[in-house]
């Protein structure tokens, strides 16, 4: 064992998958000026510390969906007031894949309101994912559970990432959602790592969790056997209708401590600073940054609810000097 000049403790490596839940409350408890700069000069290490990745977002299939994740406008339990849409034609795809890719996406992420898909979507997804990887970019889905055959199917058909969130803790998720287990998320998540198909897989915060949900989410993901690649950290999008709509806010610094956490735990992943920029200050994102966030969803819309429009996204990244650059795993 060598004592490691950035963690500052001693370990045989930074690439852990045996962290313990007083070890992560002790990063969490860190002076904030200690804790960022122990994230950022891990992130040095691995990464090109002014470039971000960015990643566009295409709801493919919206609306009805079964489950009752209490966060979620599409699901038909709860009203939105969402018009619901079928899955999407491949020509109407490929159209916002291109004109993502002219705004700078190198990753086109294609979500679907389902539990899981039948065997027919995922052949029309399959085409999707071969005519968006013909453009030049990466492909990720998010189309809920899976079975082994799909899995297989969607890695055949040359899918880069599959999203799957964990969303929270074991011990808060069975106040959020009923309908579908933390185990079998999980299921899921160990298919698409044996598919082959790198894993984009994180949570939600400020869904009223606790700190010590916080630090079991990311044991859960930092435990993983491997890390996944993409880890995207969203804050809720509190929606009329939904359940965990007029939810306490949660505190700014919270949400840039666990970046920070996530970082020091997975340093080579790729950490997602995703859903909720649109109400946070750009001095908000640029700690998150600082805090070893690198890769964004870029576009005026997530999936259902808006996103800052791509022009003060461009301002900001000229105000800080980061650019976006390739993709991948470092
Ligand atoms: N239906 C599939 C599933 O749930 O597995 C895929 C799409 S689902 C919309 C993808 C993820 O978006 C969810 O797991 C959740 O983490 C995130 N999400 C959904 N609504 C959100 C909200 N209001 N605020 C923040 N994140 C949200
Ligand atoms: C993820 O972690 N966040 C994205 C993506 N994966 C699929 C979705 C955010 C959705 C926010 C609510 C909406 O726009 O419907
Ligand atoms: Fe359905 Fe996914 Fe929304 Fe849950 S998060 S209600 S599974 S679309």
């Amino acid at each position: 064992m060598s004592a490691n000049p950035v963690i500052g403790g001693h370990f045989t490596s930074v690439i852990r998958h045996n962290w313990q839940l007083n070890e992560v409350e002790a990063l969490y408890t860190l002076p904030f000026n200690d804790l960022m700069f122990k994230a950022q000069s891990l992130h040095r290490n691995y990464f090109d510390p002014n470039e971000i990745q960015i990643s566009s977002l295409l709801s493919i299939k919206t609306g009805s969906c079964s489950e009752d994740c209490g966060y979620c406008p599409q699901s038909a339990r709860y009203d939105a007031g969402l018009k619901s849409e079928a899955l999407m034609p491949v020509d109407e795809v490929l159209q916002a894949a291109r004109r993502a890719k002219e705004q700078g996406a190198s990753r086109f992420c294609m979500g679907a309101a389902w539990r899981k898909p039948k065997d027919k979507d995922v052949e029309r997804v399959v085409e999707m994912i071969q005519g968006v990887k013909e453009l030049g970019m990466e492909t990720c889905v998010t189309l809920g559970m899976l079975t082994d055959e799909q899995t297989q199917r969607l890695k055949e058909g040359g899918l880069d990432y599959y999203n799957h969130n964990l969303d929270t803790s074991e011990d808060y998720y069975s106040e959020v959602i009923t309908t579908r287990t933390y185990q079998d998320r999980l299921d899921t998540l160990t298919r698409v790592r044996n598919a082959g198909i790198s894993v984009c897989c994180g949570g939600i915060l400020g869904m009223g969790e606790s700190d010590a949900d916080r630090a079991k989410l990311l044991i859960q993901l930092a435990n993983m056997p491997k890390h996944p690649e993409s880890v995207p950290v969203n804050m809720l999008v509190q929606v009329e209708g939904t359940p965990l709509m007029g939810t306490e806010a949660l505190d700014p610094f919270i949400f840039i401590r666990t970046i920070a956490v996530a970082r020091i735990m997975m340093p080579q992943s790729r950490v997602r600073l995703s859903a909720g920029r649109t109400n946070m200050s750009d001095e908000m994102q640029a700690l998150c940054f600082l805090a070893g966030a690198n890769s964004i969803f870029y576009g005026d819309k997530l999936l259902t609810t808006d996103n800052p429009m791509t022009n003060r996204d461009l301002v900001l990244f000229n105000r800080l000097g980061v650019y976006s650059g390739g993709s991948s795993y470092a």
